[in-house]
């Protein structure tokens, strides 16, 4: 079964980038730039990843940006993502980053994104693999912080599919962002949202009408709200659901207790994916083998979920027809 997963064709639709920094490359990053790091050694980097909650990893995971100065280092970080996905078979990728991380420590906009595109563009031609990339404002900065990113970011729009929300949940509702997504939309560019991770289900409502997402990042909590549910049933909007963050987030106690399985069976569009795999233990396929290990996922749902994972995407409708 794993290598039946590994093997198995699959798109990633919900990974920070910054989130796939292995302390490895971090310790090697903070050498080559001489960055002070609260942190001796690789192991122990990676003992200080113990979380709470979803703000507990956010203190460390911005912190762990701090070694990200040049494009190379963008690149580097990029391109060690897009090996992983092509060992694991992930095909497509549609990858988040975090402008203001970088550009509130003086970072210019065009170095990060000329850098993440740059290795982009390699998987491109060195071995097919699609992707995009999704600009995303951190919900808990301020709304006018998040239009002027937005506007930094305009001179590189062909190089962006949409913008989303990310960062701390709870008190910061994506109503607060609707003039800027508004702007985004106007500009031609797709939304999507975190909602409904530590949030109330009322988060995902206000994404779908305010944001008008295409689809929900997480989306775990809707659960709480039947009509809610019916809804993403109804009009088949996506969660892009990561099993392996909510355990180590303690969205969930544990992963036998996850309800993706749940939801897909009664017909909501979910997908699998890593968010933060450098954090969480696991790239994309420790996602699924989790759900086959922890909750009996059998062959069949791990192809619907690599299925909506495809159907979830932002690819043209004629490219989505070649991967069915
Ligand atoms: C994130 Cl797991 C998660 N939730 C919200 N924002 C994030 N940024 C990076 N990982
Ligand atoms: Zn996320």
């Amino acid at each position: 079964m794993h290598s039946f997963i590994n093997n198995l064709p699959k798109a990633e639709l919900h990974i920070h980038i910054e989130g796939s920094l292995e302390p490895e490359l971090m310790f090697q990053l903070a050498q080559r730039n001489q960055i002070e790091l609260p942190f001796n050694s690789v192991e122990e980097i990676r003992s200080a990843y113990n979380f709470s909650n979803l703000q507990t990893f956010l203190d460390i995971y911005y912190q762990g940006a701090n070694v990200l100065q040049h494009e190379q280092d963008f690149y580097d970080m990029t391109m060690a993502y897009l090996l992983r996905c092509k060992e694991e078979s992930v095909i497509h990728s549609e990858l988040f980053f975090d402008p203001q991380t970088h550009t509130d420590r003086g970072i210019e906009i065009g170095t990060v994104i000329s850098g993440i595109d740059r290795a982009l563009q390699d998987a491109k031609t060195q071995w097919g693999m699609s992707s995009g990339l999704i600009l995303c404002f951190l919900r808990h900065l301020s709304a006018d912080a998040a239009m002027d990113t937005l506007e930094q970011a305009l001179p590189y729009k062909d190089k962006l599919i949409g913008v989303g929300l990310d960062s701390s949940e709870l008190g910061h509702p994506p109503e607060k962002f609707t003039a800027v997504f508004e702007r985004a939309l106007a500009e031609g560019l797709l939304t999507v949202a975190h909602a409904g991770e530590e949030g109330p289900a009322d988060y995902i409502w206000q994404a779908l009408d305010l944001l008008k997402v295409s689809r929900i990042d997480h989306g775990v909590r809707c659960i709480e709200d039947e009509t809610l549910v019916q809804r993403l049933i109804d009009e088949q909007i996506p969660l892009t659901v990561c099993p392996q963050s909510n355990l180590k987030l303690c969205v969930v106690d544990a992963m036998s207790q996850h309800n993706i399985l749940q939801l897909m069976d009664r017909g909501v569009l979910v997908t699998t994916n890593s968010d933060d795999p450098a954090y969480f233990g696991g790239y994309l396929n420790k996602n699924y083998t989790a759900l086959v290990d922890s909750l009996d996922m059998t062959s069949e749902q791990a192809v619907q979920l690599a299925r909506n994972s495809f159907a979830a995407s932002f690819v043209s409708d004629d490219i989505k027809a070649d991967f069915n």
